[in-house]
């Protein structure tokens, strides 16, 4: 298949990318590298050292494996940009990872919310333009997430829920409860898609993702070149990529408020299966298929007390320190999400355990002289 990636310099983007490629598929990647230019801002770094530019990538890919991953560098909120992906790379699938992706970044000021919102929603409604004009057979699987629900008081189904109100019966779109205005333009971007499927018949699979955490794929591991990123501060850090990078360090591990905060979490590696699984398996033309992607669901103090555990195994003297929580959210709460179906289709999954936090541990080790430590402590509040 011919498989175009959003967002291929990201975290998620090229281990994915380089994934297709193994399998063989013809891959190609597009990035405009905000997300580089993001930490250059704000002075942090990805503590995994990774290849300056996507085209030193894909030439070390291309060295280690003997194949080739295409490049363009451009912005995807750019019509010319996204017109002469599809027309000169034909997609049979695209997977969109290709978005500002941090709640507290979007929650900073109105100018990065403002940008937030901008370039997620209109760069998904011009790849959307781009499959109903020029690929209308092209399957999009499109990066959400599980934060679109937010904490309702009933259990979370996947992407929709049978309603019957007064005396009448529909399936409707699940109701979204966003809690950050980077998550409200996934909520955006899935009214958008949903759209162009009832209306233009595209076929797309929304995938509703959880917290990602984890270092290494089976490709990553291939050379040093071939990492990926590795955030571990405030901004674009998530909870357990951070509490593991503050165990080794010896920083209290930073739980926000009562830490009740429960959400549905998933290795890496699993992200990268569950894109297979959607990928392989396509949506009928004019479906808009929505998968709840995560494993298991954890509270933010169970997270904690699991690096604790692991930091004792490994040597380590791990301090948990609730901190005064910077967000606005539940701190206690019920959490109850549906993720059937992408079990269904036949992902078996990497659960969290103590052993894959202590490999996190010894990679983390090797690059702990990156690690810029005015970057752990939270420094904006989203409410003042
Ligand atoms: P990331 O920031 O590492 O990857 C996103 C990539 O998209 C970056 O390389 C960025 O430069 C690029 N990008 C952003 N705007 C662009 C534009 N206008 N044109 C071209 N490229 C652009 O983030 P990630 O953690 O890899 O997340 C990937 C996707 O998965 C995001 O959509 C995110 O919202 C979603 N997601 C991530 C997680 C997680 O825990 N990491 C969980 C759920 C959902
Ligand atoms: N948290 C802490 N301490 C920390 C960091 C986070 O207690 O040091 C808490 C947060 O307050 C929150 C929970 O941990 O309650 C998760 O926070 P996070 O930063 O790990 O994740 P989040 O902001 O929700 O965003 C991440 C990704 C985003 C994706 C989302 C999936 O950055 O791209 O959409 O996870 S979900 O959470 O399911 O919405």
């Amino acid at each position: 298949m011919r498989i175009l990636i959003l967002g291929g310099d990201g975290y998620l983007g090229w281990p994915t990318a380089m994934r297709f490629s193994q399998g063989g598929h013809e891959v190609h990647v597009a990035d405009n590298y905000f997300r580089r230019r993001a930490h250059d801002e704000a002075g942090t770094d990805t503590l995994t050292p990774i290849g300056p530019d996507l085209p030193t990538r894909a030439a070390a890919w291309r060295e280690v494996t003997g194949r080739e991953i295409g490049v363009t560098e451009g912005d995807l909120v750019e019509w010319d940009v996204v017109e002469r992906l599809f027309r000169d790379f034909r997609p049979d699938a695209v997977v969109h990872y290709g978005e500002q992706p941090s709640a507290p970044y979007s929650m900073k000021s109105r100018e990065h919310a403002v940008w937030t919102q901008t370039n997620n929603v209109v760069n998904t409604l011009n790849v959307l333009f781009a499959i109903r004009d020029l690929a209308p057979d092209c399957h999009l699987v499109k990066l959400g997430t599980m934060g679109e629900y937010g904490t309702p008081n009933i259990d979370i189904e996947e992407g929709f829920i049978e309603i019957t109100h007064k005396g009448r019966s529909d399936t409707l779109p699940f109701p979204k409860l966003p809690g950050s205005l980077y998550h409200l333009s996934k909520v955006h971007d899935s009214h958008n898609i949903h759209f162009a499927c009832r209306i233009w018949g595209i076929r797309a699979t929304d995938l509703n993702q959880g917290v990602v955490y984890g270092i290494e794929t089976e490709e990553t591991a291939l050379d040093p070149r071939l990492a990926t990123r590795f955030d571990y501060d405030d901004v674009f850090g998530t909870a357990l990529n951070r509490f593991c990078v503050q165990a080794v360090i010896g920083h209290p591990l930073t739980v926000y408020g009562r830490g009740g905060q429960t959400r549905g979490y998933l290795n890496i590696v699993d992200t990268l299966r569950c894109v297979e699984l959607a990928v392989e398996t396509p949506a009928e033309q004019g479906e808009m298929r929505v998968f709840n992607q995560f494993t298991e669901q954890f509270s933010v103090v169970e997270l904690a007390e699991i690096v604790q555990k692991a930091g004792i195994e490994h040597g380590l003297d791990v301090e948990v320190t609730p901190i005064d929580n910077p967000r606005v959210e539940a701190e206690e709460h019920y959490y109850h999400a549906t993720h059937r179906k992408l079990l269904d289709l036949g992902l078996e999954p990497h659960l969290l355990s103590e052993t894959l936090v202590e490999s996190m541990f010894a990679t983390i080790e090797q690059h702990r002289e990156r690690i810029v430590l005015d970057h752990i402590l939270p420094r904006d509040r989203w409410r003042s």
